[in-house]
């Protein structure tokens, strides 16, 4: 039982501290209700912890397998085996995680659970924003989020260097949790509505990208030295404020995740034989991405 668990919404939309726990003393059956708190709330924040790199590593495997980061680089902590599980974000004037993502959305299997530790807090700015999903599809209209329900989108690795890892996702998955609709498109990682013209995608995911950027939406933390935050990526947001200019060093476990669930596509994708389009050069990413999967496909 998580006794003395004090636990305080912090926004009407989502999120919530959780003081009265030492995370170092958690055990299996308490971060089963750890979990149930996440679905309800969406993120936690755990203020006045003071977890080593290691302590880290083991509450985050509590839940689930954790992996390194597929391409960033790992932090220097000294056991090599938890190195290898922890990524780093170091900053001294922003410009980290500074645009709206959910983890790691160009994977196949994005990442399910991220946790994050304060290990070097700048004194004024730098905190994290994030955002509910849930809200951002249901608050749509309602021929909106039809529309959204019938489309697939396009997610690459870009901002880390790396457009060529690619991955299609509904734009709308259900949560295997709590079987509830979200929109899943961030401004980060994704590059492309699968179904639509190219400069129909970018009207899209742009009003998009400024729907869930909306503040009724979020939840922004003041981050302190030592502070936790774990968030679910599969019904959330999130992003760094660049309005800091003192070092601020973070570092995060990612608990790997499942395939997003959600409906068919109603259309087949805009980019196929037949079809001429005018902005061809927008449609080449779409057209690699689809023919390694119809070579993928001819090998299998
Ligand atoms: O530094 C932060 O507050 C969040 C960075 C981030 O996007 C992440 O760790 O996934
Ligand atoms: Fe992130």
């Amino acid at each position: 039982m998580l006794k003395n668990a004090q636990v305080k919404r912090l926004a009407h939309s989502l999120g919530a501290e959780i003081r009265g726990v030492q995370l170092t003393d958690i055990k299996s059956s308490q971060a089963r209700e750890i979990e149930d708190l996440l679905w309800e709330h969406q993120v936690l924040f755990f203020p006045d912890q003071s977890l080593t790199a290691t302590e880290h590593v083991r509450f985050g495997e509590l839940f689930g397998e954790l992996e390194a980061h597929p391409h960033l680089m790992h932090s220097d902590v000294e056991s090599e085996t938890d190195a290898a599980k922890i990524l780093e974000l170091k900053a001294s004037r922003g410009g980290v995680a500074d645009e709206w993502h959910s983890d790691l959305s160009f994977m196949p299997e994005p990442a399910r659970v991220s946790i994050l530790r304060m290990v070097k807090c700048p004194e004024i700015g730098g905190d994290t924003l994030w955002a509910n999903l849930y809200m951002a599809f249901e608050e749509l209209s309602e021929p909106l989020r039809d529309l959204c329900e019938g489309l697939s989108a396009l997610h690459n690795a870009e901002p880390h260097g790396r457009p060529e890892i690619m991955m299609i996702h509904p734009m709308v998955r259900v949560h295997p949790e709590t079987g509830r609709k979200v929109l899943f498109v961030n401004e980060h990682f994704t590059r492309r509505i699968v179904e639509l013209s190219a400069t129909e995608s970018d009207l899209l995911l742009g009003y998009l990208k400024q729907w869930v950027s909306s503040p009724r939406f979020h939840v922004r933390y003041r981050w302190s030295q030592g502070a936790v935050a774990i968030w679910d990526n599969r019904c959330t947001q999130h992003m760094v404020l660049s309005d800091f200019d003192q070092e601020r060093v973070i570092q995060r476990v990612t608990v790997m995740g499942d395939t997003p669930q959600g409906a068919k596509p109603r259309w087949p994708s805009f980019v196929r034989p037949g079809v001429r389009s005018d902005t061809s050069r927008h449609d080449a990413m779409l057209r690699k991405y689809l023919r390694s999967r119809s070579e993928e496909s001819v090998k299998d």
